[in-house]
């Protein structure tokens, strides 16, 4: 990595502890991800990105705010990067996938949250991830009780705003989000000082669907018999989208995709023949969360797709393009939110026939429904996701786990015993 200790050190960062970071990360990606054999060479962007983590990009956005703009740092795939974007902000994603940050984390909040909240907040209060340092305001949302009270803490610390979400899909609540996507468009407006019209939010909204169509075609190559990306790398694409540029990323996700379809062509894969593909239902992944598709995919199975915030849930459906007025483009932004089926609502029957359908679509032998310690919003889910699935004739194996290896060989045991099983 280049050197990037006098960013580090103007962005108020605890350098002594963030070289720890940097001393591990290199290392697990080697072995992760570099180990691979015969990845595909558009990788190189995505593996470059990592390499550079806390360098590239936090220095593209600090130039950015020299330039006057405001970076918006989000939790959330409800969240709608369109509304900054139109406002001339930028969006960076903010959760943590690292238990290098949890005991951060845990310093303030009960050690029986999540993993992925209490390593958001200690990489915050750790002063260890420059992005965290670098964002001008966060956005929360209201979608689960941890993240609504490490809001409050986060919120002592540095500019917070908070969208009300629904909790049900009834009209009246996609009227509810229309009204809380308008509100945010005031904060936005008064952070950045720029006024959102309907022809920049009209382009905006094209920029985000560029980018969810090209991270779609990623995975429509991932329906493939002969799977030309491995699951891993798939899930590396997904979790730089949350804070690369959004430009940039539909290009390399685009370049990437190209690549994948001549592998098809060719019949390239990345997987001996028979390897099982396994669907990933379940809670998120953050970077560099890799815990799990690791597993899988050095115990005879292949993820094939995941139905997660760091997958289909991120980029599924598109906004309607054709509104020419911010009443009709609010309301065409809320209903293609409100398409995205979290946990967090009830009923949430939509999940379950997502499940299903990516089920088919991915031609999967069985499903891993993985729930991050903690959450109780999934993990309760889990249980009518996995009965529909067996009801479905559809093998299903639940786990659930957090950012330790402490489990690591025992859910290798357990992922191993369902694959073999699956043969
Ligand atoms: S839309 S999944 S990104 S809320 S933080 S709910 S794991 S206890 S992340 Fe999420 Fe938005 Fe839903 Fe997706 Fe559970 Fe942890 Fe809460 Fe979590």
């Amino acid at each position: 990595m280049a050197d990037y200790v006098e960013m580090w050190k103007n962005l108020g960062m605890d350098l002594d502890k963030h070289d720890n970071l940097c001393a591990v990360l290199p290392e697990a990606f080697g072995d992760i991800y570099l180990s691979q054999d015969n990845r595909p060479e558009g990788m190189g962007f995505w593996d470059f990105v990592v390499s550079e983590i806390h360098g590239i990009r936090p220095s593209e956005l600090i130039e950015a705010q020299k330039k006057g703009q405001k970076v918006f740092g989000t939790f959330c795939v409800y969240v709608p990067d369109e509304v900054v974007i139109a406002a001339d902000g930028i969006v960076t994603g903010l959760c943590g996938g690292s238990q290098f940050w949890v005991p951060d984390g845990e310093a303030v909040l009960p050690k029986s949250t999540c993993p992925l909240i209490k390593a958001s907040v200690g990489a915050r209060l750790g002063k260890t991830c420059p992005f965290f340092r670098i964002a001008d305001m966060y956005v929360g949302e209201t979608t689960c009780d941890g993240k609504k009270k490490a809001w409050e803490i986060l919120g002592q610390d540095v500019p917070m705003h908070i969208m009300d979400m629904p909790q049900m899909k009834r009209p009246k609540d996609v009227e509810k989000w229309t009204e809380e996507i308008r509100e945010f468009a005031g904060v936005v407006e008064k952070f950045t000082g720029n006024t959102i019209t309907p022809e920049k939010l009209q382009k905006a909204i094209h920029t985000i669907n560029e980018k969810r169509k090209a991270l779609a075609r990623v995975y429509e190559a991932r329906k493939a018999d002969k799977l030309p990306i491995s699951g891993k790398d798939a899930l590396l694409v997904m979790q730089i989208a949350f804070f690369d540029d959004p430009v940039r990323c539909a290009q390399m996700a685009d370049k990437l995709a190209d690549e994948l379809e001549q592998r098809i062509k060719d019949g390239v894969s990345v997987f001996p023949e028979g390897t099982k593909r396994i669907l990933v239902t379940g809670t998120p992944m953050a970077i560099p969360n890799w815990k799990l598709h690791h597993i899988i995919e050095t115990s005879g199975g292949a993820v094939v797709c995941e139905e997660t915030c760091t997958g289909t849930r991120y980029f599924e459906n598109t906004v309607d393009e054709t509104k020419d007025n911010l009443d009709d483009q609010y309301r065409a932004i809320a209903e293609r939110y409100m398409g995205i089926n979290c946990a967090c609502f009830t009923p949430n029957h939509g999940r379950v026939d997502d499940i299903l359908r990516l089920a088919k679509e991915y031609k999967v032998d069985g499903v891993i429904d993985v729930n991050l310690k903690f959450c109780c919003l999934y993990d309760t889910e889990g249980y009518t996701v996995e009965k529909a699935l067996k009801e479905a004739g559809i093998p299903v194996l639940g786990i659930e786990t957090d950012y330790t290896d402490a489990d690591a060989q025992q859910l290798k045991t357990r992922i191993e015993a369902f694959i073999e099983m699956l043969n």
